[in-house]
């Protein structure tokens, strides 16, 4: 079973918080101070290959991401991978769709501001998408951290964890698990 916890904090929670999680809150003003917010969200990861045993069937994860003045800070933190892929790296990403365990196509595209923008083509890169590889430890933990000059659209999204690091293309094989995030 899946333990979700969610909370969205306040804007005046934001300082204390991200002051805890050594996240950086932009300083850069773009006008939009009124959508200060920090979401987190943590819970065992939804298998998206249940056909086969996978690294990542016993994993769950933290997700932390703080919005502020038109730029976010994500931060991921996954317990409980295989150890035996220790030093194997992972791609994951911020998809657009939910995480429906069983269902990676669910899941939908990366989250992609210029495609949500309209702008032909979209820049696929880690300017414009939330880009999340890790490396597994020794002890079967994985951290990644991400800052983006955006802020996502609320809605009922993913982290989904593939089975190869992220290409220059975002490309990363195909999805093993995922992370529901709502706000
Ligand atoms: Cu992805």
């Amino acid at each position: 079973m899946t333990a979700l916890v969610r909370k969205v904090l306040p804007a005046t929670a934001v300082l204390a918080v991200s002051a805890l999680a050594a996240v950086p809150v932009a300083a850069a003003q773009s006008g939009d101070d009124s959508h200060a917010r920090v979401v987190t969200e943590h819970g065992e990861l939804r298998d998206l290959a249940p056909a086969t045993a996978g690294p990542l069937d016993h994993a769950s994860a933290v997700l932390m991401m703080v919005s502020d003045h038109g730029k976010t800070s994500v931060r991921l933190q996954v317990h409980g991978i295989d150890r035996s892929q220790a030093g194997r790296r992972f791609g994951a990403h911020l998809h657009f769709g939910p995480c429906v365990a069983g269902n990676g196509a669910a899941a939908g595209p990366h989250y992609n501001t210029d495609a949500l923008a309209g702008r032909v083509p979209p820049r696929v890169d880690e300017t414009t998408e939330v880009w999340l590889d890790f490396t597994v430890t020794g002890g079967g933990t994985g951290h990644a951290f991400a800052a983006v000059p955006f802020v996502p659209q609320a809605g009922d999204r993913a982290i989904v964890i593939h089975q190869d690091p992220t290409d220059e293309h975002g490309v990363a094989g195909p999805r093993l698990a995922c992370l529901p995030v709502s706000w």
